[in-house]
């Protein structure tokens, strides 16, 4: 690296650096507090307070003006409300000095009973201390933010961990909220500053500076890598779409088969009429349930009997098949005896038909195997896998999964559940290892951007090397917004620590 270059670029370094620190904290001059737990009567509420006078409330609270609480250990205490200095409770207090705590502020928690009125009191005993206000929604956490304790994707995984029903939903909610997908962002923003850093000095010191084309050349190669990466992660099977609004399952077969019968026991309530009048189930009856800890919208549909002449029933069989297309996993029934009894020299077009439904998603499920008699097993076995070759090589499948069920004599309904979960799992699970989920749409949109920016700069760098930086920088434009805004200049740290330390 010759000198001139050497001093151009550290001036332009000292002129633009900026620590990549999380932000300055804010020191906002009101001091909030609210209920922190869920509202109603409760064994024990918490009350949270913060800001610079969390300590005087303390103080009052406890009318002990000297007080120096232990840091973030529980207290036994008494309260008081300041105005009548009578008792509100008798409680815990936990303090939480600066910077350690939710907000970065100084915190003070009040664990009480959680009864109306001694939450309503002690609230009433916090907000009679001057420069103290109740809290608007989400302002902890929104401090928290503003002190740069969570980022943006932390802060949604929190959200998410709140709004999680099933244990899954949970799981990935508490990962974001610990930061996974912010780290994941992060390092991709991170390679991304390196790749592009070198491309900058390039540009304002390619003339006297020994940044050869080869270097180009590399930051070339890295970008392509980051760019497979982040489309890799946004090919992810529509799993975060999945996670929240459930993995959609639908229940389809001829009529009579006993479809509504299933998605009953299944969500253990009358969710769907039953009767053995075939064709009962014309609209798309959803519930949406928690099976082994993964959200699931499953669907009954109406009857496939695709020889009818019924106008509402052909409606009902044009939705069911819509359902059965978008879903994830496709629940196929059929009447095991209604199988059985089907004269094998009939050339059964109907069924016929149905079998070419059957996909790789479909588990085949033979229900009513009550009444298929003990001493016609042999003969059940034999038909079952003539039935299951037959549609194997009618659509080309490696595999199918079946199982033999009977809703109404509750047979195997547990090992159809460990099959639904063990599907869903292998539906969910998989690469989990490899990137983080995409969930949220917010995501997809900056990552979608981003990727469009770097097949730009990938277009216009070797003819025009200053349109590709531009495109170089809004890709990290797009990436940062997912965490944090974007401070440009985090490329000029990133020169500064590649080039100058040490030299
Ligand atoms: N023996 C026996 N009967 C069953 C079983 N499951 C359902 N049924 C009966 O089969 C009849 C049809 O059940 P449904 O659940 O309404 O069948 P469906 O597939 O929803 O029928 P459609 O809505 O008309 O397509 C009812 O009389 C049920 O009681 C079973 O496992 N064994
Ligand atoms: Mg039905």
């Amino acid at each position: 690296m010759n000198r001139l270059f050497k001093r151009n670029y550290c001036k332009i370094v000292k002129d633009n650096y900026r620590e990549c620190a999380p932000p300055k904290f804010k020191f906002f001059k009101d001091t909030i507090f609210n209920l922190s737990s869920g509202v109603g009567k409760s064994g024990v509420a918490i009350v949270r307070v913060s800001g610079p006078d969390s300590k005087l409330v303390l103080k009052e609270l406890t009318k002990k003006s000297n007080i120096e609480p232990k840091e973030r250990l529980a207290t036994l205490s008494t309260f008081y409300h300041p105005k009548t200095n009578e008792q509100v409770d008798k409680g815990i207090f936990v303090w939480f000095p600066s910077p350690n705590s939710f907000t970065g502020e100084d915190v003070v928690e009040f664990h009480i009973h959680g009864g109306r009125a001694v939450i309503s009191e002690t609230l009433d005993a916090i907000s009679s201390v001057d420069g103290t206000r109740p809290s608007e929604q989400g302002e902890f956490t929104r401090r928290a933010f503003e002190n740069g304790k969570m980022d943006l994707t932390q802060i949604e995984g929190l959200s998410d961990l709140l709004d999680a029903s099933t244990s899954y939903q949970k799981k990935i909610a508490l990962k974001q909220m610990q930061g996974s997908i912010g780290q994941f962002y992060f390092s991709l923003r991170k390679d991304l500053i390196r790749a592009s850093a070198y491309m900058e000095a390039f540009i304002d010191f390619g003339d006297d500076a020994e940044i050869d084309n080869e270097t180009v050349e590399q930051s070339k190669r890295s970008i392509i890598a980051i760019r497979d990466k982040i489309q890799a992660h946004l090919d992810d099977g529509r799993r975060g779409e999945r996670l929240r609004d459930g993995a959609s399952i639908a229940i389809v077969g001829p009529p009579n088969s006993g479809k509504s019968s299933l998605i009953n026991l299944l969500s253990n309530r009358k969710a769907s009429i039953v009767s053995p009048i075939a064709g009962t189930t014309r609209d798309i009856v959803e519930v949406t349930l928690d099976i082994g800890g993964y959200p699931v919208v499953i669907g009954d549909t109406a009857g496939l009997r695709l020889s009818t002449n019924d106008i509402i029933e052909k409606e009902g069989i044009e939705m069911a098949k819509d359902r059965f297309n978008q879903s994830d996993i496709k629940l196929f029934l059929f009447d095991s005896n209604q199988l059985f009894n089907l004269d094998n020299n009939s050339n059964d077009n109907e069924l016929e038909n149905l079998l070419n439904f059957i996909d790789n998603e479909t588990i085949i499920i033979f229900n009513k195997f009550d009444l298929i008699k003990n001493s016609s097993q042999d003969k059940w076995s034999q038909l079952k896998s003539n039935i299951l070759e037959k549609i194997k090589t009618k659509n080309n499948l490696t595999n199918v999964q079946s199982i033999e069920i009977s809703c109404n004599e509750n047979i195997k309904i547990k090992e159809l559940i460990s099959l639904l979960k063990l599907n869903l799992s292998n539906m969910f699970e998989m690469n989990d290892q490899e990137s983080p989920l995409l969930t949220r749409a917010r995501y997809k949109q900056h990552l979608t951007e981003c990727v469009e920016s770097l097949d730009r700069y990938l277009y216009y760098c070797d003819e025009d090397i200053v349109i590709a930086s531009e495109e170089l920088r809004r890709a990290l434009l797009s990436i940062s917004a997912i965490t944090h805004p974007v401070d440009l200049n985090d490329l000029l740290d990133v020169i500064f620590r590649d080039f100058c330390i040490g030299k």
